[in-house]
């Protein structure tokens, strides 16, 4: 019996893992440290490397533990490990409107999440620093639209200066996440379930509704 666990209730109902990838300097961390703590400093974060960070969100009725990795400059030089995409639950991949760079960029980071990540992660495309004005914004809301629509991708415009859509991007990041998680544990009960009884309750669980009634981590 683990007696020090005994009557332990978790402040929280489910835990995601989120990952934030994308060119370098498209603004990540600031999103990050917006997001987690509401700041932003442009001096600092080129030197801050932050591995992750922890905020649980309400969503759905549920408390969802975010743990959001950031890749503490890793991505400058391409050496990323497979390891950072392994258990992800989500990814916001993000690049910077004012890059055009980093929105060509967009195609290569999708190649490595196929390649690395598990089939089914939920996934966002943001489009950071769209609090800036006239000609510095390289890369229209319609080309973003576009290419979202061309990959089925979900496009938030964010700017981690301002906070627009901060808390809005992380948000719809912890509910497609939250909804894979869900569909992975029923998934799970119904082979359970048939495994153990020898009997196919897929039609059941086909019925949606709530699915399997108040898991409790
Ligand atoms: N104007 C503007 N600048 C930003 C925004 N987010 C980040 N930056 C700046 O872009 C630079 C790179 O940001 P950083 O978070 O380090 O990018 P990372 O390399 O992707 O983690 C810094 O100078 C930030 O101050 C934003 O929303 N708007
Ligand atoms: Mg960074």
């Amino acid at each position: 019996m683990a007696a020090p666990t005994r009557g332990y209730k978790p402040s929280y109902d489910e835990t995601v893992k989120i990952l934030l990838i994308g060119e370098s300097s498209v603004g990540k961390s600031s999103l990050l440290i917006r997001f987690a703590d509401d700041s932003f400093s442009p001096e600092l974060l080129s030197t801050v490397g932050i591995d992750y960070k922890i905020k649980t969100l309400e969503i759905n009725g549920k408390r969802v533990k975010m743990e959001i990795w950031d890749t503490a400059g890793q991505e400058r030089f391409r050496t990323i490990t497979t390891a950072y995409y392994r258990g992800a639950t989500g990814i916001m991949l993000v690049y910077d409107v004012t890059s055009e760079k980093s929105f060509k960029q967009i195609n290569e980071w999708l190649k490595l999440i196929d390649k690395h990540a598990s089939e089914n992660v939920a996934k966002v495309l943001v489009a950071n620093k769209c609090d800036v004005s006239g000609d510095r914004r390289v890369v229209s809301k319609e080309r973003v639209d576009a290419q979202a629509a061309e990959f089925g991708l979900t496009c938030i415009e964010t700017s981690a200066l301002s906070g627009f859509n901060v808390e809005e991007v992380f948000k719809e990041m912890g509910k497609m996440a939250l909804n894979r998680v869900e569909a992975e544990k029923r998934e799970l009960q119904q082979e359970r379930a048939k495994r153990d009884n020898g009997v196919d309750i897929n039609a059941y669980g086909k019925s949606g509704g709530g699915g399997g009634g108040g898991c409790c981590k």
